[in-house]
């Protein structure tokens, strides 16, 4: 090999983040360890081995502070505390170390656009105390007319009238979440000790919660009425973020081996590419949402005019579009999921006829695009949405704030006319308990669960996973082991083959002399894959999901759901 192809091959700036596999975890719907019916702790602790024998680098573990649970812990009271349903630190000094043990590393949630309302700053602020006065949002005006027309991502007003200082506070979610005002130095000092704290205790990196909403307008000006959400062209992205988020970076990550992953709604390619690396704001990967929406209406997740309709080609646009755009200028994360979303085999996939089929497709693709994968608990098994048939069945402070919006404004006279919506988009489908094995509620708890079990888990658990070597679960294991054996999926140049294709979706990684071809009949019927220019006679099958895949990529009709992975170097 000449130093010309021994340069071209190796893969450029190697970072453990990129070559991750990411598993992340929602504790109240995990495991329960002491029978309380809310998952703990210990409980994750006892699955340390599991997440090893599948085979993920990092766990992402979503809030497990102190808190009131207004919005299961996104609402924090203390960020140096677990929340008592949860453990204590010793369980969690404990978990941290059961994971690096097996080197798996650990990511934190790091929620700081918002407090809760009974956070101490908070306490203090709407007394004015010892020079917390300017730590939130705080706007005189009379009680009956909000400082502006912002709206709430969880529905109303963004402000509430406080009766304790006579003031409006701003909350870009519920109001027991009130916005910290990143101006104000003593916050932002505040804050990076506690992201110190947090790193001094061995922690790995941070997923970093709205971490684009951080930067308010001076002057609180209106936002344009028409606007889905109104007022989110002023607060995503705002005018100092890239200086606060600089901030975090030279003042506190820099000084680690840390990874981030900032959540970024409302974020295209090119603002995107002023936050990620050493040149931007200093971040590893951001989440993006373009593709998230993708089945919304004109009018959002909840807009009961139009919802669940998207077409392939243009999916295949929007994840393109990052997947060449931020090559060598960023880094992408890949996802079709988390706590706050739709089970993926439901959404994406096909949760009946095609079950483990278009979970196995999904597996496919979460683990040969480019970027980091991240996957959720439960899809390794294909965990599906629940059923609701009453709102009170609802849990989610999202989606009842929707519900009742739409009631309010008389969108909606009854909930029977969202209902289906509801059952397609509610955050709840992914935080109905972990389904571990067939006996009562899952295995998840020994006593009353906090949300209901799916009725599905006798037959979709773990433990039927484990004894079918054929199964969802082996599949993602599988898959998971060929992107860490082979460098072209992690850092390979990602080309779209047949981008108008409705059911096919087709593309190649390249590394070198390294050449994948991945193939996916994202559709239930049986479809043919157009090669176009390329040349696939010497295709060799890496794996797929179904027996006897087609030898060579266009020769036959790819099966409803079929995935299937050739190398073309041969
Ligand atoms: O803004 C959005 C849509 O316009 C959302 O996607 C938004 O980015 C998302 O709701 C933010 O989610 C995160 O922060 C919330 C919390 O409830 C979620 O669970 C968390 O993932 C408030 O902390």
């Amino acid at each position: 090999m000449n130093d010309r192809d021994a340069t071209m091959s190796a893969p450029p700036d190697r970072e453990w983040w990129k070559e991750a596999v990411v598993y992340e975890i929602y504790p109240r719907s995990f495991n329960d360890a002491d029978g309380d019916g809310i998952g703990d702790l210990p409980g994750i602790t006892e699955k340390v081995e599991y997440l090893d024998r599948l085979g993920v680098d990092v766990v992402w573990l979503c809030p497990v502070y102190d808190s009131p649970n207004h919005d299961n812990g996104y609402d924090i009271s203390d960020y140096r505390a677990i929340m008592d349903e949860f453990g204590t630190i010793a369980d969690w000094d404990e978990l941290l170390a059961e994971l690096h043990a097996r080197d798996i590393r650990l990511i934190m949630d790091l929620v700081v656009n918002h407090t809760s309302d009974e956070h101490e700053w908070f306490r203090r602020s709407r007394r004015r105390e010892g020079g917390y006065d300017d730590y939130y949002h705080w706007r005189d005006g009379s009680p009956d007319e909000p400082p502006n027309n912002w709206e709430s991502i969880f529905g109303g007003s963004a402000w509430t009238y406080d009766e304790v200082r006579e003031e409006w506070y701003l909350h870009l979610f519920h109001e027991s979440q009130p916005d910290l005002n990143w101006r104000t130095p003593d916050v932002r000092a505040d804050v990076k000790e506690m992201m110190t704290w947090w790193l001094e205790k061995g922690i790995d990196g941070f997923r970093m919660d709205a971490i684009n909403l951080l930067s308010k307008p001076a002057g609180y000006p209106d936002g344009d009425p028409t606007a889905s959400l109104v007022g989110e062209e002023l607060f995503f992205n705002g005018p100092r973020l890239t200086a606060y988020l600089r901030e975090l970076y030279d003042d506190v990550l820099s000084n680690y081996d840390a990874m981030t992953v900032a959540e970024m709604a409302n974020t295209d390619i090119e603002t995107a590419v002023e936050y990620l690396g050493e040149e931007g704001a200093g971040l590893d990967m951001i989440f993006q949402f373009e593709h998230m929406k993708i089945d919304w209406g004109p009018r959002g997740k909840y807009d009961p005019e139009g919802w669940g309709e998207f077409d392939l080609p243009e999916l295949k646009e929007i994840l393109s579009r990052w997947q060449t755009r931020l090559r060598d200028r960023g880094w992408n994360s890949v996802f079709l999921g988390n706590h706050d979303q739709a089970r993926i085999v439901s959404r994406f996939g096909d949760d009946d006829e095609y079950h483990e089929e278009s979970a196995t497709l999904l597996a496919t693709f979460l683990l040969t695009m480019g970027g980091t994968p991240y996957l959720y608990q439960g899809d390794e098994i294909g965990m599906t949405n629940f059923e609701f048939d009453t709102f009170d069945e609802v849990n989610d402070v999202e989606t009842i704030g929707a519900v009742e919006d739409l009631l309010r404004r008389g969108v909606v006279d009854s909930f029977d006319e969202v209902r289906d919506l509801v059952n397609y988009a509610s955050r709840d489908h992914a935080r109905t308990p972990m389904q571990w094995d067939t006996t009562d509620n899952a295995g998840f708890t020994n006593g009353e669960p906090w949300l209901p079990v799916n009725e599905n888990y006798p037959e979709i658990n773990v433990q039927a996973a484990l004894a079918d070597p054929d199964s969802v679960w082996y599949y993602y294991q599988r898959l998971i082991d060929l992107r860490h054996d082979e460098d072209v999926f992690v850092y390979g140049e990602y080309d779209l083959l047949c981008p108008d294709d409705e059911r096919i979706y087709a593309y190649t990684r390249t590394l070198g002399d390294d050449v994948m071809l991945v193939v996916l009949n994202w559709s239930a019927e049986s479809a043919r894959f157009d090669a176009g220019g390329i040349d696939v006679a010497d295709a060799a099958v890496v794996v797929g999901n179904y027996d006897d895949p087609p030898v060579t990529p266009d020769e036959e009709a790819l099966r409803p759901y079929e995935a299937v992975v050739y190398r073309l170097d041969a």
